[in-house]
């Protein structure tokens, strides 16, 4: 837990869980608490170097292929003009989604967690730290990390980031923020994507923006569609905000609540 923007975050938490099933429950939970502690100690050697560059950084999370590459290429295209912006691309193995956000003109620090980090299902504050090497901190306004594609891991990591943007798709059904509510309440704005689709689907948009109401009511909710470009402004005026202030901001959605 740390408050260093004046919010409380529950992300970092640790509550390792019941392991006494198991014959290894000791030792699983000492493990477990070494890893989480070493992650917060890097988190907050990461929060340190950012703030000494004055670059703002978000981690964006959500399931595999709900939009985050196609979404942040339609975003940094927009912002480029105004905000020097680098990328921190994580994924298990290839460059494809490295690459399609390089071409946006974006300086890219790749991580394939399966060269040197056990091919792990989510970045962590170390596998972000590696990254920072093989960006100039100093010459950037905004940082963007496109985690890797899972809706429970990456959640569970601070990387030392200022926000967090879950991208959600309109094809993973209403019921999930409950029934993956971690991610679901560590993020600060959800971005409902693929809405050009709703009219082929059965999803009911109203009930899925009351269910993440539900689990997270501080959530900043958008709809948008990386492929029309609706609600991409919005999205921008967000990462706008976060960049100026370097902390979560209230979307005008949360002042409606
Ligand atoms: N129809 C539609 N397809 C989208 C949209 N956003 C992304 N996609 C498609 O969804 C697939 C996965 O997108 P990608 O950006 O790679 O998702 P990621 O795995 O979260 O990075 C690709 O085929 C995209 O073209 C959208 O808003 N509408
Ligand atoms: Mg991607």
């Amino acid at each position: 837990m740390h408050d260093h923007d004046g919010h409380t975050h529950d992300r970092g938490e640790r509550d390792v869980g019941d392991h006494s099933g198991y014959e290894s429950g000791d030792l699983r939970v000492d493990v477990l608490e070494r890893i989480l502690g070493e992650n917060e100690r890097t988190a907050d050697a990461n929060r340190s170097d950012f703030a000494a560059a004055n670059v703002a950084v978000v981690n964006v999370m959500s399931s595999p292929g709900a939009g985050k590459t196609t979404l942040l290429c339609e975003v940094f295209a927009r912002l480029a003009p105004e905000l020097r912006v680098g990328v921190i691309e994580g994924d298990i193995e290839t460059a494809i989604d490295a690459d399609r956000l390089a071409a946006t003109g974006v300086p890219v620090a790749l991580v394939n967690t399966a060269n040197g980090f056990g091919g792990e299902c989510h970045l962590d504050a170390t596998m972000v730290r590696s990254a920072l090497q093989r960006l100039a901190l100093d010459d950037l306004d905004l940082v963007v990390i496109e985690n890797v594609g899972n809706l429970v891991c990456p959640a569970e990591f601070d990387v030392g980031e200022a926000a967090r943007l879950m991208v959600y798709s309109v094809t993973e059904g209403e019921e999930k923020p409950y029934k993956y509510p971690v991610m679901f309440r560590s993020a600060d704005v959800v971005a409902i994507n693929k809405v050009d689709l709703l009219p082929h689907l059965d999803f009911d948009i109203d009930a899925f923006e009351s269910n993440l109401h539900d689990v997270n009511p501080a959530a900043g909710q958008l709809r948008t569609s990386a492929r029309t470009g609706d609600g991409v402004e919005a999205i921008c005026d967000w990462f706008r905000s976060v960049a100026e202030t370097h902390v979560r901001v209230p979307t005008p959605h949360d002042e409606d609540e």
